[in-house]
């Protein structure tokens, strides 16, 4: 496992619903209904901090409450994902998986690398670096450096967000919102605009899970599309469509925002897409000064360089009829392309990252761009400039010609940025010369300096790239899931463990815990960024009762361990404390489950298919506690019965097991909420 995993606790979470289809997620986020017969549950804590646990005194108390760390005592340092830092420094941004083709040609799962860009977005004379990481977030790490040495500063984000991930809860959360009249709209498919003209396929009939799939795996380049003099953003991503976002910034402080639509954005006029996994990148390729846009693919197609040759100034033509293949993959996949003059010959040259992490190279021949005439592979950077190590099978050469890519990538001494990345170039220590940056599987950004010539580039192996920058870690809780929002563009916000130790990170003056030595803290981190706009809250659409795409709401919660006995009454009391909270309550849903049938084979169905009998009984139950915090610590109580209304589960004695949802909404930017001592006892 990678290690920024761990460094990312919390937004392992985040990411492994993201990954998935919403559906999928549903059934994470949701109470576990699905359980239908009772398996040993999986213990929340190792052997190890169990017994940490039987040895402090507290554990007479632990013994009779049914929630996990209670109290918050224990915790794992996690990066803080709005400076896109990791522990050890380095520059770190989630990740997100992808159903992409592998190299044995099937598709799977694969962790897709982030996407950048480099170019100097503030105008101050020194390269930075841009990341669309697997949120689909647009983070930028301001070079702060001198042009001979550049260093880069902690994450800035922009307002950009285009494929939030939306909070699902569970049946009964949403009973109880609609018991209190909440508005339950039916879901609204996002439009697509009408077919430009006659002959242009008619939009696809895509169900909202199908479009935040297709919207996912964003590439990103930098460029001045608009010639204003800043750098515009396109985005290209897994369903094929390419996007503009146009700098909305002034000359130095780029801003970057939401379109009226996502429609309005796309560059394409019609609906047919010819590959997946896109990745622009614009230029102008045969230097006619026209901006051309080159496009590289993908995963289930023939895998290729395309160009797109301009046709003048302002957004570029995607029209089906004016794509021209640039560069052939030629078993290559996942393209990621960008433009240097490779050789200094004066010709615009082509850089072509791959799935394997290595930098395919295909030079340019100059003058106009002629369709049908791609340009040959040539090599694959080495490192340090050195022959290709090839193995002793490899077919020999014609002289003036250029190793298959699939016999050339074989050499023991190619560059790899560490598997599939994704590159770009830009000059960083000043001295003329092209250097390579890349975004990488592992969340990290790389960079290899450029030590050879103008003809005869050469590069070491890429090093991470660190920031500068004196950020407190965050302290995710063990055995609780917290969700701060960041899925869905809930800026600055975080939920974190806070210890009564003067180093701890931020949270009240005090930092005294009502119990023992911690407590959890939600709340807003002060942004205060230097070359972008404050990023703003996007305008919350209207949510279904389940589905929650208002950014600032935070969650935490957990699975109990044991099941409620029927018939006992139970007290779940917890103490809180916070301003400009709103809507705050913490669920208890428990369930009752009976199977009616035997489960045994009961018909053949028309196929011979075996057809089960199913029926069974179910009832769910949820019990509320609401609260709105205060200035000082406040204590609240909920006594409650187990019991359910369905005569037919009187002979039920315990429930399925139960979920503990807090959830709460904060003022952004001001809000805070803090919590201590969750117990759930048998009266
Ligand atoms: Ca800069
Ligand atoms: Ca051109
Ligand atoms: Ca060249
Ligand atoms: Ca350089």
């Amino acid at each position: 496992m990678p290690s920024h995993y761990s460094e990312f606790a919390e937004q392992r979470r985040a990411l492994r619903h993201a990954k998935k289809s919403l559906q999928d997620r549903q059934a994470d986020f949701t109470f576990p209904i699905r359980v239908v017969d009772k398996k040993p549950m999986r213990p929340l804590f190792s052997l190890a901090s169990l017994v940490a646990l039987v040895s402090t005194p507290t554990f007479i108390f632990a013994q009779s409450n049914l929630i996990q760390n209670p109290g918050f005592e224990r915790s794992m340092r996690s990066a803080n994902v709005w400076a896109g830092i990791s522990g050890s420094g380095i520059i770190n941004a989630p990740t997100e998986e992808a159903n992409v083709l592998s190299a044995d040609g099937k598709i799977g799962q694969q962790t897709m690398p982030i996407s950048v860009s480099a170019g100097d977005l503030n105008k101050d004379g020194l390269n930075d670096i841009a990341i669309m990481d697997g949120q689909g977030f647009l983070r930028v790490h301001f070079n702060t450096g001198t042009k001979q040495e550049p260093k880069f500063g902690p994450a800035e984000f922009s307002s950009l967000l285009l494929n939030p991930t939306p909070l699902r809860l569970s049946d009964l959360e949403s009973v109880e919102s609609k018991e209190k009249g909440k508005p339950t709209p039916t879901p609204k498919p996002t439009p697509r605009p009408a077919a430009a003209k006659p002959g242009v396929p008619q939009p696809p009939e895509l169900s909202p899970d199908q479009i935040y799939a297709m919207r996912r795996v964003q590439r990103i380049n930098l460029a001045d599309i608009s010639r204003s003099g800043k750098l515009d953003l396109l985005i290209g991503n897994y369903g094929g469509d390419v996007l503009l976002i146009p700098n909305s910034g002034g000359a130095n402080r780029p801003d970057f925002r939401n379109p009226t639509t996502y429609e309005s954005a796309v560059l394409q006029k019609g609906f047919d897409r010819w590959g997946n996994v896109f990745a622009p990148f614009a230029v102008d390729w045969d230097k006619d000064n026209k901006m051309d846009l080159l496009v590289g693919e993908g995963s289930y197609s023939a895998n290729s360089i395309h160009i797109f040759p301009g046709k003048g100034i302002g957004r570029p033509s995607l029209e089906p009829d004016d794509r021209s293949v640039l560069a052939y993959g030629m078993g290559l996949e996942q393209l990621s392309p960008c433009v240097v003059d490779y050789n200094g010959d004066g010709n615009n040259d082509l850089l072509v990252a791959e799935r394997g992490g290595k930098v395919a190279v295909y030079l340019g021949k100059g003058g106009p761009f002629k369709p049908g005439e791609p340009i040959p592979f040539n090599s694959f950077i080495t490192i340090d400039g050195a022959a290709p190590a090839l193995p002793p099978n490899t077919p020999a050469l014609e002289p003036g010609t250029s190793l298959d890519p699939m016999d050339a990538i074989k050499a023991t001494n190619l560059l790899n940025a560490g598997g599939g990345c994704t590159i770009d170039s830009a000059d960083f220590n000043g001295d003329g010369l092209f250097d390579l940056v890349f975004g990488k599987r592992s969340g990290r950004v790389a960079i290899a300096i450029n030590q050879g010539t103008a003809t005869q580039p050469k590069f070491k192996a890429p090093v991470d790239v660190k920031v500068e920058d004196d950020e407190k870690p965050m302290l995710v809780p063990s055995g609780w899931d917290i969700d701060f929002g960041y899925a869905r563009g809930n800026y600055g916000g975080y939920i974190t463990v806070v210890k009564n130790d003067p180093a701890a990170p931020a949270g009240s003056a005090s930092h005294q815990p009502p119990e023992g030595a911690a407590y959890l803290e939600a709340g807003y981190f002060k942004l205060d960024y230097k070359s972008m706009p404050q990023p703003t809250l996007a305008k919350p659409e209207e949510d279904d009762s389940k589905v929650i795409k208002i950014p600032n709401i935070f969650t935490f919660s957990q699975p109990l361990t044991n099941p409620l006995k029927v018939g006992k009454t139970y007290i779940l009391s917890f103490k809180v404390k916070g301003a400009q909270i709103n809507n705050g309550r913490a669920n208890l849903l428990y369930s009752g489950y009976k199977k009616l049938g035997t489960g045994e084979i009961i018909s053949k169905g028309d196929r011979g298919d075996v057809k089960r009998d199913i029926r069974e009984l179910r009832e769910q139950k949820v019990e509320s506690a609401n609260y709105s915090g205060g200035s000082n610590w406040v204590d609240v109580k909920k006594e409650f019965t187990v019991k359910f209304e369905n005569k037919d589960l009187a002979d039920v004695s315990e429930t399925q097991p139960a979920f503990l949802r807090f959830i709460f909404q904060l003022t952004p930017g001001s809000g805070i909420a803090q919590f201590d001592d969750i117990k759930l006892t048998e009266k």
